[in-house]
């Protein structure tokens, strides 16, 4: 059974009491990569009256040791935003960086919802607001979207979790990963079930965290699954590259479920919520919220982990 490696020098960001709107908590934090530094977003507490969340920076050369901003890089300013804006995930798509991030409002009349929100950055102090990218009322987030891939076609592609689409008519009984397409980077269609909760430790829901990371034999993603007693572990599936609706494998028992201190106890109890990951020197850096309080990273040798999704352990 494959096990992501905590880093000894874990938690890699923990609360900032001296500047008020990451005093209380920073967790699930997102990468990229440009291949001279690796920057992070992460979702940041700086109250608990009404627990309203921002996005702060960091960057970093090694991966694991970040310097941060003491500006907040994103904040609520527009009225969808209102409550809040959470996980953020990074993105390279056609050369431009874009963020997907969940944002919690009662906008829609009578009907309060989660939402997930596109921006696009060219220096991570500035952020293009280009609105929300989910259905409304569909209590959407973990949305994160694939580099585009299918040279002459104008087809994008997003993995979500639409939690109120369950039951017959959406063909899965709990929330699950679905899979869409979209002629625009902000208009998605043709949405279908593509990872369902299958094992015990992701019976209640799961949602994609981690952006898809394409490699030699596949998309591979991680993704997180919660357990009845709301336990968040993270797994990891592998898609075709050609055709990412089939699935090549996938992880039946978690790559990292909460074990360490810092994962059992923190503002949510018995979480690691993974929502970053990059490459270096071959080996797969996967950077994750832990108990809704501070920012982690494990690890894993890019192939061992592509090996055994392929292996008769993991075939789905
Ligand atoms: C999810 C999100 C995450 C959070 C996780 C565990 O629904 O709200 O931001 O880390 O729950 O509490």
């Amino acid at each position: 059974m494959l096990q992501l490696d905590r880093s000894k020098v874990n938690p890699i960001l923990v609360p900032d009491e001296s500047n008020w709107w990451e005093s209380k908590a920073v967790f699930n934090c997102s990468v990229l990569n440009d291949g001279k530094t690796i920057h992070m977003l992460y979702r940041a507490i700086g109250e608990y009256t009404n627990y309203v969340s921002r996005i702060g920076y960091a960057s970093s050369n090694d991966g694991l040791s970040f310097t941060r901003k003491k500006e907040v890089a994103l904040y609520p300013e527009m009225d969808y935003e209102r409550y809040g804006i959470e996980d953020p995930r990074l993105m390279t798509i056609e050369k431009e960086t874009y963020v997907t991030y969940v944002v919690l409002s009662n906008y829609v009349k009578n009907n309060p919802s989660v939402s997930t929100a596109l921006a696009k950055t060219d220096d991570f102090s500035h952020y293009k607001r280009l609105g929300i990218i989910t259905i409304l009322g569909s209590d959407d987030k973990d949305v994160v979207l694939f580099p585009k891939f299918r040279e002459g076609t104008s087809s994008y592609m997003m993995l979500h979790r639409p939690s109120t689409w369950v039951g017959p008519e959406y063909n899965t009984e709990k929330p699950s990963i679905w899979i869409a397409e979209g002629d625009s980077i902000t208009n998605f269609k043709k949405h279908s079930p593509l990872v369902k909760p299958e094992q015990s430790w992701e019976a209640l829901k799961i949602g994609v965290g981690v952006p898809p990371i394409r490699t030699e034999k596949g998309w591979l993603v991680i993704y997180h699954g919660v357990s009845t007693e709301h336990v968040y572990s993270a797994g990891a599936f592998l898609l075709d590259i050609k055709e990412p609706r089939k699935i090549l494998g996938r992880t039946k028992a978690p790559l990292l479920a909460p074990e360490e201190d810092y994962e059992i106890k923190g503002d949510v109890n018995n979480v690691v919520f993974p929502t970053g990951a990059c490459i270096l020197d071959n080996e797969l850096f996967v950077y994750y919220g832990a108990a809704d309080k501070v920012c982690c990273v494990a690890t894993v040798e890019l192939q061992e982990i592509l090996d055994y999704l392929l292996s008769d352990k993991c075939s789905s």
